[in-house]
C-alpha cells in the first residue's frame, strides 16, 4: 500500500522516513501538493489540509502540521511559527524571552500528523517539552526553532544533535509512532 506524504519541507520528510522506513507493506512517497493552510489550531490545519487533499487525489495521504509554543508567551508563535521564524526569528524570540528565568523558560514543540482515507480522518499528536535557551546554539545546521530548544533531560539545544539524536524524542517522532501503531493494526485486519 502506498502513502502519500504531502509537504514541502524536506527536514520533515527525512524524519519521517526514518521513523516509517521499517513499516511492512508501507511505502510512503513524498509529495508536494500545496493545500490551503487555515488559521487555527494545530489540529483544525490538519484535518482541514488532509481532507481537502483526498478530495484531490484520491489516494492515503497524510500531513504534518507542527509548531512552537513558549508558556510565557501563551503558547506564541504556535501556529504562527513559521511566519515567526521568518521575521523577528531566534534573535527576536531571545529578545522577547529576556526578563525570563529558569522555569519561565518552559516551551514545548507539537506536532499534529492527520491521515486521510476512504474510511475518514484520524489524528495523531505528539509533545515535546523542555526549555527555551539563553543563546543560539547550533552545530552547524539547525531548522527553525532547533538552536534554541532544549529538550527535558538534555543539556544540548536540538540544533546539538544529530538528526537521528533529535528523531528519537521529537514531537514528529510521537506523533508519527502513534500513526505507526495505527497502520500496523489496519494492515493485521
Ligand atoms: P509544510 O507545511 O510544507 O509541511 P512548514 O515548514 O510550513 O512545512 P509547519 O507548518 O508544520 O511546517 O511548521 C511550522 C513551523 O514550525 C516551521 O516552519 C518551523 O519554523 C517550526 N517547526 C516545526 N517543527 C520544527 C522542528 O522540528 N524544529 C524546529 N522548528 C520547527
Amino acid at each position: 500500500m502506498r502513502i502519500y506524504f504531502a509537504t514541502g519541507n524536506p527536514h520533515k520528510v527525512k524524519e519521517a522516513e526514518l521513523i516509517l522506513k521499517d513499516l511492512e507493506g508501507i511505502e510512503i512517497e513524498a509529495v508536494d501538493i500545496p493545500y490551503p493552510e487555515i488559521q487555527g489550531t494545530l489540529e483544525e490545519v490538519s484535518e482541514f489540509g488532509v481532507k481537502y487533499l483526498y478530495r484531490k487525489i484520491k489516494k492515503p495521504v497524510f500531513v504534518e502540521d507542527s509548531g512552537f509554543f513558549i508558556e510565557v508567551l501563551k503558547g506564541f508563535p504556535g501556529t504562527y511559527s513559521r511566519y515567526v521564524q521568518e521575521t523577528i526569528g531566534n534573535r527576536g524570540i531571545l529578545k522577547l524571552m529576556e526578563d525570563f528565568k529558569g522555569e519561565e523558560r518552559r516551551a514545548y514543540f507539537k506536532s499534529v500528523v492527520g491521515y486521510c482515507d476512504e474510511e475518514g480522518v484520524r489524528l495523531f499528536k505528539g509533545v515535546v517539552r523542555g526549555w527555551v535557551s539563553y543563546e543560539i546554539r547550533s552545530k552547524g545546521y539547525g531548522f527553525a526553532y532547533d538552536s534554541i530548544f532544549i529538550p527535558e533531560g538534555e543539556n544540548r539545544t536540538f540544533a546539538e544533535m544529530t538528526t537521528e539524536e533529535k528523531s528519537r524524542i521529537s514531537h514528529r517522532r510521537r506523533a508519527l509512532e502513534a500513526f505507526k501503531d495505527y497502520l500496523k493494526k489496519k494492515l493485521s485486519r
